[in-house]
């Protein structure tokens, strides 16, 4: 019986909607306006790929989404922090994200920069009260390395850093696939690889998701350059073009448009041979691959 993805993705993004909803502040808990921001960028909605991806991975392995929830919603934690501090004007100094104005622009810069260290620190808590739900509770402590690792100065933050110091510069086809790797596949391979290994996943198939994961995150956003150039700002809840006028180093600009859509399917391809020894569990994740590439927002 084939997949049916729409339909998977709804469900997931509802359990996740509703346990994103339940672990955030509420909103009139002291100090207000900090809750408030990080309850109006988490709650915009968005893909919640993250955290689906960390149900996915468990369930490749046979686990279940309940199992992982608390990590799942981590991971879109941490996404939505790099995103409010990716908008702030120190950085990409944008307007509009997942459709409505940036948390900077409602809530100033400093409640922003705070909501942001407040999504990140919540974040380890949930995998930390993770615990109560493993068999094992001892593979925390590897999830919380591995998702500091992917997070920090050899992950999402390195990608970023010299993401930002090669704005206006040529960079070469390397240093371009060091920033994607880093910048966005490290934080889409964790969230597989944790629901892997939450749900007690062996050292071989921690592998063979971890791979595919590598090479869906990357393809991503070669996908994400791509939708920048051909998309529209109504659809893609940002403001479409940024790229070329903060002169990012990107796929496009440096491949051209029709390399760049080969690349990304030729990696989203490796990525399902990866995910083939796992076998039907792991049909979700070999959907997400075509999904990946033909995402419109
Ligand atoms: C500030 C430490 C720090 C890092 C920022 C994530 C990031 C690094 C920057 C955001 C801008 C950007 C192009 C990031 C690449 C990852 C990406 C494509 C994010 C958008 O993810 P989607 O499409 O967004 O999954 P939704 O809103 O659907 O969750």
């Amino acid at each position: 019986m084939s997949l049916d993805l729409d339909r998977y993705l709804a469900e997931r993004r509802a359990l996740v909607d509703q346990a994103l909803d339940a672990v955030l502040p509420v909103e009139g808990t002291t100090p207000p306006t900090v809750h408030k921001a990080m309850r109006y960028s988490v709650l915009a909605g968005g893909k919640r790929l993250r955290p689906i991806l960390v149900i996915a991975g468990a369930e490749a392995v046979g686990g279940r989404a309940d199992t992982v929830m608390p990590t799942a919603c981590a991971l879109e934690l941490i996404h939505t922090y790099s995103l409010i501090h990716d908008d702030l004007p120190a950085m990409d100094d944008d307007d509009y994200r997942r459709g409505r104005l940036t948390n900077h622009k409602v809530f100033g810069e400093a409640m922003a920069i705070l909501a942001g260290d407040a999504l990140l620190t919540l974040a380890f808590g949930l995998v930390a009260a993770n615990a109560s739900r493993v068999a094992d509770p001892r593979v925390i402590c590897a999830v919380v390395a591995d998702l500091a690792h992917a997070s920090g100065t050899d992950g999402m933050v390195c990608g970023q850093v010299v993401d930002i110091e090669s704005e206006g510069k040529t960079v070469t086809p390397d240093t371009l696939d060091y920033i994607h790797s880093r910048k966005t596949a490290a934080l889409i391979r964790v969230s597989l690889r944790a629901g892997a290994f939450l749900a007690g996943g062996s050292a071989a198939q921690v592998r063979w998701i971890s791979e595919a994961g590598d090479r869906l995150g990357l393809a991503f956003q070669i996908v994400d350059d791509i939708l920048d150039v051909e998309g529209d700002s109504a659809t893609l809840g940002k403001t479409a073009g940024s790229d070329e006028r903060k002169r990012k180093a990107t796929y496009p600009a440096l491949h051209g448009l029709e390399v760049s859509r080969k690349r990304a399917r030729a990696l989203l391809d490796e990525a399902k041979e990866r995910l083939a020894p796992l076998g039907p569990p792991a049909a979700p994740i070999q959907a997400l691959a075509d999904f990946i590439f033909e995402r419109r927002s």
